[in-house]
C-alpha cells in the first residue's frame, strides 16, 4: 500500500529578506508517479520562526535572537471519487452485467471507504460488488472482470490520499425480466474517516432477448394417398437479441413418405446425411442445425413428402 510522511519545516527570516526552505521527505512509495493529495498531507507539521538581528548603542553588532517555532499541523479532510458516474448496459435474462468502478481516495490521509450498490428496481435485482482482483487468474486493476474475480467488496480497504481501489458492480438480470425493462443500480463509497463524504455512480441495465417463433404450413389442406405435399417451416426472431444453437426438429407423419434429398433451408437444397450442411434426416425425423439467428432475421424450411 502506497504510504508518504512528509514533514515539512520553514524557516522564515523577514529582517534578510531571506527564506529558507528545507523538505525533508521521508518516503516510502511504490514506483511511479508519486500521489500527491488534494491539500497537504494530514499530520504535516509546518513549523516557522523569525529570527531578529540588531546592534547594539555603541554600534556593534549583537547575536541574533530566533523566537520559538510555531507550529500548525494539517488535520485529515475526507473525500472521495467514483468513476464512471453512470453507465448503461444492455443485458439478457439471466445474464450478469459487469460495469466496472474506479473509487479514488480525494482526501489528503489514508482512507476507508465502505461500498454498497442496490438495485431500484422492485422486486430489486440482485447486485453485488466483485474486486477487480484478478482471482482465478483473471488480471488485476484492468476494469475488465474475467471468470474467477469473484471476491466480494464491502469496503476498499484503507487506500493512501490519491489512490485507488478498482471493482465491479454486478447486476444480475432476473430469468424472468422482460424485454425492455430496465434496471437502475446506485454504487456508493463512503468514507469511513468522514461518513458525510460520499461519491456515487448509477448504472442502466436494459433487458433485451431473443425471441423465437416457429409456424408451420402445408401446401395441401386435402390430399388423396399419392399425392405430393410440401411443408413449409418458418422460423423469426421477433426479439432484440441473437438468438443462439438454434435448432429445429421436425418429426415426419406416419402417413407420408418423405421425398429423399428435399430438405431446403432458405431454397438451397440439402442432402439428408449427417455432414457438414446441418441438415440430418434419419429415424423419420428431420433435424436442421441453424445456428445463429440475429435479432429481426427469419428463415423458411420446406420439404415434400407422398401421402400413403
Ligand atoms: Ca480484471
Ligand atoms: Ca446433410
Amino acid at each position: 500500500m502506497l504510504q508518504e510522511v512528509n514533514e515539512m519545516r520553514w524557516l522564515f527570516s523577514p529582517s534578510r529578506g531571506a527564506v529558507l526552505l528545507a523538505v525533508v521527505f521521508l518516503t516510502a512509495a511504490l514506483a511511479g508517479s508519486p500521489a500527491y493529495p488534494q491539500g497537504t498531507s494530514a499530520g504535516t507539521v509546518i513549523q516557522n520562526t523569525s529570527s531578529l538581528d540588531y546592534n547594539n548603542s555603541g554600534g556593534q553588532a549583537q547575536p541574533t535572537v530566533t523566537s520559538n517555532a510555531a507550529s500548525v499541523t494539517v488535520s485529515q479532510v475526507a473525500s472521495t471519487q467514483v468513476a464512471p458516474t453512470s453507465g448503461a448496459s444492455n443485458g439478457q435474462a439471466s445474464q450478469i452485467i459487469y460495469y466496472a468502478v474506479t473509487v479514488t481516495n480525494k482526501g489528503n490521509g489514508a482512507d476507508t471507504f465502505a461500498l454498497t450498490a442496490a438495485s431500484a428496481s422492485s422486486p430489486a435485482w440482485s447486485v453485488a460488488i466483485y474486486k477487480d482482483d484478478g482471482a482465478g487468474g483473471g488480471i488485476a486493476n484492468d476494469g475488465i472482470h474475467q471468470a474467477g474475480e469473484n471476491t466480494v467488496a464491502s469496503t476498499t480497504g484503507s487506500i493512501a490520499a490519491e489512490a485507488t481501489f478498482k471493482c465491479f458492480a454486478a447486476v444480475t438480470v432476473p430469468s424472468a425480466a422482460v424485454n425492455g425493462a430496465v434496471d437502475q443500480t446506485g454504487f456508493t463509497a463512503t468514507s469511513g474517516f468522514d461518513g458525510t463524504k460520499k461519491a456515487t455512480g448509477a448504472f442502466s441495465t436494459t433487458v433485451t432477448g431473443a425471441v423465437m417463433t416457429l409456424t408451420k404450413s402445408v401446401d395441401k389442406s386435402l390430399a388423396a394417398p399419392g399425392d405430393a405435399v410440401r411443408y413449409t417451416i418458418t422460423y423469426s426472431n421477433t426479439g432484440d437479441a441473437s438468438a443462439t444453437s438454434v435448432i429445429i426438429r421436425d418429426t415426419i407423419p406416419a402417413a407420408v413418405n418423405y421425398t429423399a434429398g428435399s430438405v431446403k433451408v432458405n431454397g438451397v437444397s440439402k442432402t439428408d446425411a449427417a455432414d457438414a450442411d446441418n441438415v440430418t434426416v434419419a429415424s423419420g425425423a428431420i433435424t436442421i442445425n441453424i445456428g445463429t439467428v440475429a435479432a429481426g432475421a427469419s428463415g423458411t424450411i420446406t420439404f415434400d413428402a407422398t401421402v400413403k
